[in-house]
Formats: C-alpha cells, structure tokens, sequence
C-alpha cells in the first residue's frame, strides 16, 4: 500500500501539489512568527499623570502668594458690580487684566478701576489706573492715570507707578528700540472754512520730551469721513477717530487703525512712509470669507494687531455698515494679506449673536491655544440693554468655553475697552511620556511661549534635567505675537529602565515653568526591526529553498526504491 502511494507520489503533477502544501504551511508559521517579532508600534502610556497641552495648570507662583490683593481704595464701586463667569472645558487658564469703566446713566460720573482677575472673576489687583493697559515685560504695564492725565508703567509686584509726561488717547505703545512710548493725539485743521479733527501720532521719551511724530492728515483726506458722518461731541467733523497703535519693535513698523476711514496703515517708523493701507481707503484687493470680492472688511473697527506672518486680527464693530446700516453684528475678524499679489482675505471669523452687537470700544486677541478672546465690551448692545460688557473666550471651532459678564446694576453701566490674557510664567507644552527599546534614538520636542502676547522676541533660559542632572542648557528665544517655541532634544544611548527627563523654563525676571516627560527604556536589545514585507520576502525564500532541496532528496531516494522490483 505504501509503494502504491509512493508510485503516485512519483507522478509530476502529485509531487508538485504536496510541495506547494508544505511550502503554504510553512509560510504561514513564518508570518505567525514574524508578527510577533514586530514590536507595538504605538507604544501606550505606561504612567497617567496630569496632561496639560493646554491649559496647562498655573505655576506655583500664584499672584496671591506673592503678597495680598490691594482692593482698597477703588474707584468703582465693586459692590455693584454684578460681575458673572461661566466656563466650559478648553478654555487658556491665566489671569485676565483690563479696565472697568463704571458709569451712572443718570448724573454721567465715570469710575475706573484697572483690575486683575482670575479665571473665576476673583479680583486679585484693583488699582486706581486707566486704560488700555498692556505688558511691555514680566512685571510691568503701560497704561495711563486718567487722575494725572499721564501715561504711566506700573509694577503689579512691586505697586510702583513711573510716571511719562505726555497723555494721548485710546492709546499708549512702548517702542522697545528707542525706550520710548507712542500715543496718538488730535488737533483740528480748517478746510474750506470748516473744522475737521485729525490725529498724529506722538513718540515720547521717558523725560517727556517728544522725539517723533507723524500727522495722519498727510495720508487721510477729510473727503474720506464716514458718510454717516461722525462728530465729536462739539459737533466737529471726526475724520480720522485714531484707536490703534501697534508697534512692532523687531521690524521697526507701527500699524495705525483709523476707525472713522474703516482703514488700517503699515507705517515705517524710520522714513514715515505709509507702506500699504487695508480697508475701505486701502490698496488691497479684498475678499470676504467665502471669496467674494468686496468693497470693505469692517466698519469702525478696534484694536488692530499682528498674531502671524501675514495675519491680524480686529475687532470689527460692525457700526456705520455702509452696505447694510442694519446688519450691526460684531464679530472677531483675521484676516491673511498678500503682499506680492496684494489680496487680503478673511481667514477666520466669529460672528456674535445679535445681542453682542458693540457699537463702539472692544478687542480682539488670539491665545497660545488657538482660542480667540473677544472684548464686546460696551456698555449696551442693540438687543438686550441690561447686558453690559461680556468679555468672551472662543475656540477656533467656534464654541463660546469662558464668558465674563457685567450686566447694569441700577443705574450703574459698565464697560470694558480692552483686555489681556497672561499667565505669571511663561507657557510649556508637555509631549507626553515615551516607551522605546534600547539602543532608541529619543527625540522630545516641547513648545514655549512667553507669559503674555508680546509684539517683540523676548529672551529666557532652559535647563533639561536627566535624573536631577543637568543635560542640556541655553537661552531661549521666545517668538513674537504670542507664537509656539520649539524646544527640540535628541537624547542617545539611555540604558534600559526609567528616565526622568525635566525642562525648566524661565523668563528674563527668572520665573520659571517646567514640564516632566518620563521615557521607559525596554531591557531587551532590539536591533531595529525589518519590515514585514522584508522579513516575508526573506522566509519565504529560506522555505522554498529548503523544501525544493528536501523535495528534491525525497525523490531521488524515492525514485530509486521505486525501481527496484
Ligand atoms: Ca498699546
Ligand atoms: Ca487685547
């Protein structure tokens, strides 16, 4: 019986099946193999602890450890401020620091008080000071007293207030170059027998005394007032209504919002030249959100600033649309330039709901998280009077995640022209553990941004630990316009076990931030591992070659016991 299986087996076509079935079985023992000599390629999280992308939790340098809140004496009335939060998860947890206007409708007395809050509407520092406060470093605001009618730099640490002689409105900017301050001033010109108010912007050195000037009466034309017509409250023509000054110190380029021309000016600090203008008087072509080409972006617009190469952001108060008076939507507006083809495009709106509408004040801020921050800070809206300012945080999708509100107590109206978001230390992304074999090239990359949104590279240090030794350190520079850091490292050659691996950050009054990643070096020695397919490739061919060779062997002892009778 087994000679007659034999004699078949002899036959070409029988030979060639059982070969190919060997072969088959063979492989897939090889692929079984093979896949378990692959290691995960997603390593998982081998220790949970707090991950903090964003918001990353305070620094220990709490503002109220440092020294108690100073809440007396203040100029606003806190009693009535009705003040509310509401948050939602995702929103840039930091401080917030802007002025709160009080005003009684019926006697028309104004208060102000510049305060700094936590993310809960704790006041932490109320200070009899004016707006639009700002930080020009770690420690220092610049604002102005509207008791001395001075701008002024104050220490929130220490409470000493520098005193510059010169005043200005809406706005105060430090030029970092020079060590001066810029502001914007009015004076009126007579055309044709009629007063028109103009403004020019003043640079003061710390002395009082005035080194530059620039009167935007030589770019904007008294023809281009707002048809809606626009008037102080003496009943002159308001041509130009000056809000923003931006000051790019790195670049030496202020840029210049005229409200009342719904136009902002790229200048050249150095020669004055305007550049270019954007807006209803400028020279980009512009096109909304959707691509359609349009005549204007925004209507009596606030607070423009630069977030990006090519992007600002403003706040676009919707006021005097000249294509539809009734629309009267407010909204956070980017836009993208084109220098080369000059186009600019809007690139990202958040649209409030009618009962936002702001007429008048108001800010807009992108955050390290890509959140935006939106001042509808007025003290009424078109809809809902009872309303007040609301200062409102949303995500890039859209979502409201953080709303501070002041609606009317009484007679009492409050308003908020800008405000700031910032953190006492600077800002660290944490990459999250990492699990590798050893002999692993490990690369971690953390990203740094500065304490608060600063128009200037500012500078710091860093220092990695390993194991509570110093690794690596240096300076950093920390980017302009509130933008990432990369911090990137290329560690080798961890032996097998685990690895603390700490960055400290540190601005440049020393405070500092710091973040742990933990890597987990896996004892066994793994060269690094063949693909699949070459590890495939290569059973496959150790199998065949050593089946044909068996096969083969097989046949020829077979064949000769076959022959013989
Ligand atoms: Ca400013
Ligand atoms: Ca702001």
């Amino acid at each position: 019986m087994i000679d007659g299986w034999l004699m078949k087996l002899q036959k070409p076509w029988v030979f060639g099946r059982v070969v190919l079935l060997v072969t088959i079985l063979f492989l897939s023992q090889g692929c079984l193999v093979t896949t378990s000599l692959v290691p995960s390629e997603t390593p998982q999280p081998f220790y949970r602890r707090y991950q903090n992308p964003i918001p990353i939790p305070l620094a220990n340098q709490a503002l109220t450890a440092l020294e108690p809140p100073t809440l007396l004496p203040s100029p606003v009335n806190m009693t009535a401020v009705n003040m509310n939060v509401t948050s939602d998860y995702g929103y840039f947890d930091g401080y917030n620091l802007f002025e709160l206007q009080q005003v009684n409708k019926t006697s028309g007395e104004y208060f102000r008080s510049l305060l700094i809050t936590d993310m809960e509407g704790n006041i932490l520092r109320n200070k009899d000071l004016g707006y639009p406060p700002e930080f020009i470093n770690t420690t220092t605001v610049l604002t102005r007293d509207f008791n001395f009618q001075k701008i002024v730099f104050w220490n929130y640490y220490t409470d000493i207030i520098t005193y510059v002689d010169a005043w200005g409105h809406h706005e105060v900017e430090y030029n970092a170059i020079n060590n001066t301050v810029l502001t914007i001033e009015k004076y009126y010109r007579e055309i044709n027998g009629t007063p028109y108010r103009f403004d020019s912007i003043e640079e003061y050195d710390l002395d009082g005394n005035k080194i530059w000037s620039l009167d935007c009466g030589t770019f904007i034309h008294y023809w281009q007032w707002c048809p809606y017509h626009d008037r102080l409250s003496n009943g002159v023509a308001d041509v130009t209504h000056g809000n923003t000054v931006f000051f790019d110190s790195d670049e030496d380029i202020l840029y210049f919002n005229a409200r009342n021309v719904n136009t902002f000016y790229k200048i050249d600090h150095k020669t004055g030249e305007v550049l270019w203008a954007l807006g209803e008087y400028g020279n980009f072509t512009l096109f909304d959100q959707y691509g359609n080409l349009r005549d204007n972006l925004f209507y009596h617009a606030h607070s423009v600033e630069q977030v990006d190469d090519n992007i600002f952001i403003i706040f676009d108060n919707d006021l005097h649309n000249q294509t539809n008076p009734e629309n009267k939507l407010s909204r956070i507006l980017e836009i993208t330039i084109d220098e080369t083809t000059m186009t600019a495009n809007e690139s990202w709106t958040w649209i409030g709901p009618p009962e936002y509408y702001c007429g008048w004040f108001c800010d807009a801020d992108r955050l390290p998280n890509g959140n935006r921050l939106g001042t509808f800070g007025a003290q009424s809206h078109a809809i809902n009077s009872d309303i007040g300012a609301r200062l409102v945080e949303v995500t890039d999708a859209g979502e409201i995640v953080w709303e501070m509100n002041f609606p009317h107590t009484g007679e009492l109206r409050h308003q908020v022209y800008r405000m700031e978001r910032f953190r006492l230390t600077p800002i660290l992304s944490s990459p999250g553990d990492i699990v590798a074999p050893s002999g692993s090239d490990i690369i971690t990359e953390w990203q740094a941004w500065y304490n608060f949104r600063p128009k200037r590279t500012m500078t710091g240090n860093y220092i990695l630990y390993h194991n509570n030794t110093i690794f690596a350190y240096g300076q950093i520079t920390y980017d302009k316009f509130w933008r990432p850091s990369n911090l990137t490292f290329n560690i080798h050659g961890l032996k097998s076990g685990l690895h603390n691996f700490t960055l400290v950050i540190s601005d440049e009054a020393d405070k500092i931030t710091s973040d742990t990643v933990l890597v987990k070096i896996s004892p066994e020695t793994i060269e690094p591992p063949p693909t699949m397919d070459l590890l495939k490739i290569g059973m496959t061919l150790i199998v065949t070659v050593c089946v044909l060779g068996l096969a083969f062997t097989l046949s020829v002892i077979l064949g000769r016991r076959v022959k013989q009778p």
